[in-house]
């Protein structure tokens, strides 16, 4: 068989239950995982127990436990089939997945059983988890999402399956280099990944390059047909995501990028065989590396080739497996199936599926339309103008030409539409067109996006308010029905229970375990709030914590915090309007408090920054080298002691934060309002007790809805606030006004923590001083650093704390997946649970 063989399932398939499902089931016991694992280790893997390298016995006991998810997997798989369920595909560029290990034991109710066998055999579990490399696919919130939509999605029966790009090298490491980061490549797949499965039998044929060629169909009438392309493979690989105790294993797919066998036949021919071997790269390369930026507009034609490559093999995917269940008739299609795309990043399926539709299966523009526009739904991440992702029609006519046709197609009938109902506005068709005019003509994968999708929706209230009220008022006017909002959530089986099992011990003793699929039932909690006996408890789990989070912290920065101080926390990617200069200038002014000796009813607190900043993103990484010069001369002042310690964690990743979250008393989220479509990272802090300050941004205003205003610490302007001040102030008067803000100022330019790299922070302070402060930085200082004080104090009053650290955990029951996927079901996809 060759690798890109038509069919996955031979014309005669035997009967999928006969012979499979006659096999007895594993045992779910202590005895036969233990006796698998060794199994593995002695006879598969051919080591024993002088094998020195670790990762080999993380790497028997994976396979131990994907044997049980496999049968559960298989089952999922027939129940989908034999019930021919409508099914919903998730397309993302980025699957944040962190560690899959724990999860898939906890999934499966293993865990007490894996610790007994691994005592057995002499393995202790926190050691062998610390083999297994992050799946860092991902950036940040956008990619996390996706990971915990899926563990929800499973958790619920729902048969959804994700689709993405398996990158030889996810998100790189962040090292710290004299303050600096540098960047080292994350090539997490070298020892090779054990919870992959290969699906060769399954691969698809994606085009590049080449031209369109017309030919009479015999009918009157003219087909298009894509030749001369340069073809590359795509080698899905699978990922089990197992559901929480309910036997559900669906599928995350991933396709790896192969050069076709005849690839670059021609110079192999004229004699250039090492070139034309070596030209295989060009191929291979488009799963090579996930692009690290967080926002930002990107114009990459490798970007591009991924963005078509993953759209292409899936849409095939799925057309391939309809086709070899259904034949060639589309009627049902889109009764039976829908795509949801994460962002613009894999909107090229929208005229893609066009494409398969008319020029592979012979549908009419009308028939294919129809059933694109009752498949694709949407979903907005960022309001952020820069994260707009816009193609030169250039460089996609040259990579993509029969894509671009089809997309000029779609937007002159797009056009006609908008002449109809606005006739002769010409300003707004221009406003709407999905071609920007000018020298450079760009396709707008946002327009390209909503006109090709029957749902468009944003990740939190205000986010999908301001959606519709600026950035695409035009389309909403239009097609007010397709509007709809979803706000975010995480899932509480990692970000509560896996990842702070005192709490979860403590929380399930006293409500029982329902909260671990039915998060609203923490709300029980609330009650406890005022006993005192309870709150002890509650506050003995937190110290635990913290203890967690700073060994961390001595191991990674060699800086001891005291398990006394208020731990402050802001982890997330370095970005302006994330305002870590914020977080970093309330350092400095405590500091300057200090060195100053206003220092009644003093709060010590330890403030830690983490997250990595885009390579190319020169102001980000400016603030990084700030946040370590700052640090340096604070932590080693014995004048400032445990009073304040500052640290930047390197490397912040999922496995991370699954120390820092539960550790943290004060979670930081502080973006300029407006900017933030909704955070995650704020829900994950506020279910495991820590309390929030922040502006009215994102879901940080429905955090504070579902806790109450007394338990949020809210600063800052409103995002029409931002709006209408914007350049109506001079940063200059806000500072000269403010004599915190002065001595803050006037230390950082005075070289005060930087003497022996002079002028390295102008930019710096230029960015919120002299160029205008375009994200309100010197406007909030004050009324955060009030805010600041009043945290403070509420963290001194242990028992009042207590009381809002129990609460805030106690109302998060909002910001589980579990709501979030119930809700894009209910009113996107429509999926029936699967038995
Ligand atoms: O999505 C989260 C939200 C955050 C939002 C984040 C996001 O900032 O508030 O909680 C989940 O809904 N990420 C992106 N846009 N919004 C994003 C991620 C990666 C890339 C881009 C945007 C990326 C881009 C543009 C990667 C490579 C090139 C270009």
């Amino acid at each position: 068989m060759t690798l890109d063989s038509r069919s996955d399932t031979p014309a005669s398939a035997p009967p999928i239950e006969a012979e499979h499902d006659a096999l007895p089931p594993l045992p779910m016991n202590a005895e036969g995982v233990g006796g698998d694992t060794l199994h593995y280790l002695l006879n598969y893997l051919g080591r024993d127990q002088y094998a020195g390298f670790g990762f080999y016995r993380y790497q028997a006991l994976v396979y131990a436990i994907r044997d049980r998810i496999t049968e559960r997997w298989r089952q999922t798989r027939h129940a989908h089939r034999r019930d021919g369920t409508r099914r919903a595909y998730y397309l993302s560029m980025e699957y944040l997945m962190g560690r899959a290990t724990h999860n898939a034991i906890a999934n499966l109710k293993l865990e007490d059983e894996v610790r007994a066998a691994l005592m057995k055999l002499n393995l202790r579990w926190e050691e062998l988890q610390e083999q297994e490399r992050d799946a860092g696919l991902g950036n940040g919130g956008l990619g996390r999402l996706a990971a915990c939509f899926l563990d929800s999605c499973a958790t619920l029966n729902l048969p959804v399956m994700g689709y993405g790009i398996r990158y030889e090298y996810g998100i790189f490491r962040q090292e710290i280099s004299n303050g600096y980061q540098i960047e080292a490549p994350d090539h997490w797949l070298a020892f090779g990944n054990p919870w992959e499965l290969p699906r060769p039998e399954s691969t698809r044929r994606i085009k590049f390059h080449g031209r369109t060629q017309f030919v009479s169909n015999g009918n009157g009438g003219q087909n298009a047909r894509w030749v001369d392309t340069r073809d590359v493979l795509a080698i899905p690989y699978d990922l089990p995501i197992p559901g929480y105790g309910n036997d559900v294993v669906n599928t995350l797919r991933l396709w790896k990028a192969a050069p076709t066998e005849e690839f670059d036949l021609a110079e192999f021919n004229a004699g250039e065989y090492a070139e034309a071997v070596a030209s295989k790269n060009d191929a291979e390369n488009i799963s090579l590396v996930l692009y690290p930026n967080d926002k930002s507009e990107n114009g990459k034609e490798l970007r591009l080739r991924q963005q078509y490559f993953l759209a292409s093999a899936s849409l095939q995917d799925v057309l391939r497996r309809w086709i070899d269940q259904n034949g060639r008739n589309f009627s049902d299609f889109a009764r039976r199936n829908c795509f949801q795309l994460n962002d613009t990043h894999p909107t090229i399926a929208v005229p893609e599926l066009m494409r398969l539709l008319m020029d592979e299966n012979g549908l009419g523009w009308d028939e294919a339309w129809t059933i694109v526009t009752q498949t694709m739904a949407y979903t907005n991440h960022t309001l952020l103008p820069e994260a707009l992702e816009r193609w030169p029609t250039h460089l996609m006519g040259n990579l993509l030409p029969r894509i671009l046709d089809i997309i000029y197609e779609i937007n002159a009938r797009f056009m006609r539409q908008v002449q109809y109902r606005w006739p002769g506005d010409h300003q707004r068709h221009a406003r709407l067109s999905i071609i920007e005019d000018g020298p450079d003509p760009q396709v707008r994968m946002a327009h390209l996006a909503i006109v090709g999708s029957y749902s468009v929706n944003g990740v939190a209230e205000l986010h999908t308010r301001l959606l519709k009220a600026g950035l695409l008022k035009d389309f909403f006017e239009l097609w007010p029905q397709k509007f709809n909002n979803k706000t975010n959530g995480v899932t509480q089986r990692r970000w509560l229970k896996h990842c702070n099992p005192k709490l979860s011990t403590l929380i399930s003793s006293t409500i029982g375990d329902h909260w671990v699929t039915h998060l609203p039932q923490l709300a029980q909690l609330k009650t406890y709030a005022d006993d005192p006996g309870f709150r002890d408890r509650w506050m003995a789990v937190k110290r635990h914590n913290k203890e967690r989070l700073a060994e961390l912290v001595a191991a990674d920065c060699d800086v001891k915090l005291s398990l006394d101080a208020f731990f402050d926390v802001q982890v997330k990617r370095i970005h302006e309007y994330k305002r870590q200069l914020l977080v970093i200038l309330h350092a400095v002014h405590l500091y300057d408090r200090i060195k100053r000796g206003d220092v009644d009813n003093w709060v010590d607190r330890a403030v830690i920054l983490g997250g990595k900043a885009a390579p190319g993103y020169s102001m980000a990484k400016k603030v990084i080298k700030f946040a370590n010069a700052v640090a340096e001369v604070v932590n080693q002042d014995p004048e400032v002691g445990d009073r304040l310690k500052l640290v930047f964690l390197p490397d912040y990743s999922v496995s991370k934060m699954e120390t820092i979250c539960p550790g943290t008393d004060l979670s930081e989220q502080v973006s300029t309002a407006g900017k933030e479509a909704s955070g995650t990272g704020n829900m994950k802090f506020m279910m495991n007790g820590a309390i929030t300050i922040g502006t009215l941004d994102g879901a940080n205003i429905e955090i504070r809805e579902e806790v109450g205003d007394e338990n949020f610490f809210l600063f800052g302007m409103t995002a029409d606030e931002v709006a209408s001040r914007r350049g109506h102030y001079n940063p200059w008067d806000v500072v000269n006004g403010d004599p915190d803000l002065k001595r803050v100022i006037d230390l950082v330019q005075g070289g005060h923590f930087n003497h022996l790299e002079p002028g390295i922070f102008d930019e710096v302070i230029g960015s919120i001083t002299d160029w205008g402060d375009h994200w309100m930085v010197t406007a909030d200082f004050r009324a955060y650093v009030d805010t600041q004080v009043q945290a403070a104090a509420a963290f001194m009053d242990r028992d009042r704390w207590a009381r809002m650290s129990v609460l805030n955990a106690a109302s998060s029951g909002k910001f589980s997946t579990d709501r979030t996927m119930r809700e894009y079901n209910d009113e996107i996809w429509r999926l029936e649970p699967v038995k």
